[in-house]
């Protein structure tokens, strides 16, 4: 009996769950979704790298992203977003309860201080061991920073979307981590910029580091300002 590895998963594998976007406020191409693509099929630390897109979009993204997480009922969620104007992976820290979209989104939809959850918290706190992660990366040898802001776009509205599904699971479903990690241009889009290779391999080190830091390490980055 054979199976093809790509649709062969041992009983219990668990998955880690990657997300990319599409293309949006008139770029030709999305690095965050090259990336995730890229990582997709990889093993770490004896997880599976499950890749999916989610489109640019208020609403349709979460949607989608809930989908995924009930096909696939990954252990971990780690959404990846273009940030155009940053240096680094940008390792987000946490998610706010509002949209306020300073360009439309892919349909067109601009919302102006609303809540992404209506009556939820104002924020959650990404639950992925966001200093090993930094640490890792870094050790790696590719920029990395915490950012302690995803914007109140398309980006934002994921992470807290998914923060507050994963903190309001039934009982038993509990235990899932997910958090954010925007990323720069490519070489092309506009500078600065970071070649793929080095996204990828920088964000292979941070899965791995999430997947082993059962508990994240004292390590400041803090931002003064
Ligand atoms: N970046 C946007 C939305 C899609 C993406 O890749 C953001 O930072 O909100």
């Amino acid at each position: 009996m054979h199976h093809h590895a790509s649709h062969y998963a041992p009983p219990g594998e668990r998955v880690i769950l990657l997300t990319g976007f599409d293309p949006f406020g008139g770029d030709a191409l999305n690095p965050s979704w090259l990336i995730a693509q890229a990582l997709h099929g990889q093993r770490i630390g004896g997880h599976r790298v499950e890749s999916a897109q989610l489109p640019t979009m208020f609403g349709r993204s979460l949607h989608h992203l809930e989908a995924l997480i009930e096909a696939h009922q990954p252990a971990m969620v780690v959404c990846l977003g273009q940030a155009g104007g940053r240096a680094a992976l940008s390792l987000e820290r946490v998610g706010i309860n509002v949209d306020d979209a300073r360009i439309p989104d892919n349909a067109g939809a601009q919302p102006v201080d609303t809540p992404v959850v209506p009556g939820g918290p104002a924020a959650y706190f990404a639950s992925l061991p966001v200093k090993a992660m930094l640490r890792a990366v870094q050790r790696a040898g590719v920029p990395c920073e915490v950012s302690q802001t995803a914007g109140t776009f398309v980006c934002n509205h994921v992470l807290y979307g998914l923060l507050h599904r994963l903190a309001t699971r039934p009982a038993g479903a509990q235990g899932v981590r997910g958090g954010f990690v925007h990323v720069p241009w490519l070489p092309g889009q506009g500078a600065p910029h970071l070649p793929l290779r080095d996204m990828v391999r920088g964000l292979h080190a941070a899965l791995w580091a999430a997947v082993l830091a059962r508990e994240d390490i004292a390590l400041g980055a803090g931002a003064t300002h």
